[in-house]
């Protein structure tokens, strides 16, 4: 069996990944590759999940830890999806809120499993809305502790993606370029989005044709991590919703998004992502908001009818219970103004804990004294 080709696409909650992870999966097919997905979170019932199993493509999911603290969870999904999809490529987005990739999930990756697998090269993406104010130096509307995880997932990166560029005007685009390649000079740059597709093929280029994976280390205050992962509250629910003959499922998303995000902004809680999926008669509308300054975007379409399912995963500053409450009250708004039954299929909250990590290497694995070489280099794409 030859290597599978292992791409991991890291960066901050909401940064784009999942859209990316879909994008740049349709784009690897429509090559003849054969592609696989791996999803992963602190708990289960993941929104990612719902909209990435609708690619057709094979999705495994590492759920109730990153990938860092539980490293055979993510090889039994490497190996399910290599099993099940002969896959050549797999595509695999780590939790948000996680760093220190390259030490615990790189350096291991390639030692241990160099073999069979083929690391692509440590993939970070940044949404411009935090990276701007991060790279002045500030927190955007992060806790600093979680600005501290934001600033190690692009130091230890090896390639930067600077995503949603739709969004923005060239000369803005150009100015954060370079203030991005200032501040990590040896990163290969590239500004993408999954959007419009803008350079999701040359991203793929990139991670498909070169295999100097995990260059650098980035040194990582476990005490500030670990801060910086538990001040974000955590909530995935799953819920069975049963209306009249003709609810709207997309008013109902929107209204749901909307009305969680009043009840997180009137509690001061800093919105770190909330996703929400509906799944109505085969249909799927999923919305997010990524960020205070973020307003609610809706994708997709949940159709018409009586039953509907949904997902919600919310992550913001707020203790778990706190968050809890905010959840179940903006759920009960929107299902008590429309008629709305609920029952709660899944439901958890929590605090991310200390991250424990399975493996740490100390140093960078160069599999060759060549590759040593090129670690001190800038690499372009
Ligand atoms: N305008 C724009 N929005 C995007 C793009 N990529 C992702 N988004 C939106 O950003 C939000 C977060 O995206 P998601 O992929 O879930 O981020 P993740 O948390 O990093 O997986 C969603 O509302 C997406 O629709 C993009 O290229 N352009
Ligand atoms: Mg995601």
């Amino acid at each position: 069996m030859s290597k599978t080709k292992i791409i991991l696409a890291g960066g901050f909650l909401g940064a784009g990944k999942t859209t990316l992870l879909w994008e740049a999966a349709r784009r690897a097919a429509a090559r003849g590759l054969r592609v696989g997905l791996i999803t992963n979170d602190q708990a289960p019932e993941l929104v990612d999940s719902a909209l990435l199993s609708r690619s057709g493509l094979k999705v495994a999911e590492v759920s109730g830890s990153c990938f860092c603290c539980n490293f055979n969870g993510l090889i039994s999904a490497i190996q399910e999806v290599r099993r099940e999809a002969e896959a050549d490529v797999i595509i695999a987005e780590p939790v948000g809120s996680c760093t220190d990739l390259s030490a615990t999930v790189a350096q291991p990756l390639k030692q241990l499993w160099g073999h069979e697998l083929q690391l692509a090269p440590l993939s970070v993406l940044a949404d411009p809305a935090r990276l701007s104010p991060i790279l002045d130096g500030g927190a955007a509307d992060l806790h600093p502790d979680a600005a501290y995880i934001y600033r190690k997932q692009l130091e230890e990166s090896d390639a930067i993606l600077v995503t949603k560029t739709d969004l923005l005007q060239p000369d803005e685009l150009a100015t954060l370029m370079q203030r991005v390649g200032k501040a990590y000079p040896l990163a290969t740059l590239l500004p993408v989005s999954a959007l419009t597709g803008s350079n999701v093929d040359e991203w793929l280029d990139m991670t498909l044709t070169r295999s100097d994976a995990g260059l650098r280390l980035a040194e990582v205050d476990y005490d500030v991590y670990a801060h910086g992962e538990a001040v974000l509250g955590w909530l995935n629910g799953t819920v069975r919703l049963h209306g009249k003959p003709a609810t709207d499922w997309n008013f109902f998303t929107r209204n749901f998004l909307e009305t969680l995000a009043e009840q997180l902004r009137s509690k001061r809680h800093s919105v770190g992502h909330v996703k929400v999926a509906v799944e109505s008669g085969g249909l799927l509308a999923t919305g997010s908001i990524a960020g205070n300054a973020a307003t609610p975007a809706v994708r997709g379409r949940a159709g018409i009818g009586a039953e509907a399912k949904l997902v919600v995963n919310a992550r913001a500053e707020a203790t778990p219970e706190e968050l809890n409450k905010a959840v179940r009250e903006a759920l009960n708004a929107a299902t008590h103004s429309e008629e709305i039954a609920a029952n709660v299929a899944a439901w958890r909250y929590l605090q991310p804990g200390r991250p424990q990590p399975t493996h740490r290497f100390a140093n960078v694995f160069f599999r060759s004294p060549a590759e040593a070489g090129i670690s001190q280099q800038p690499l372009h794409v």
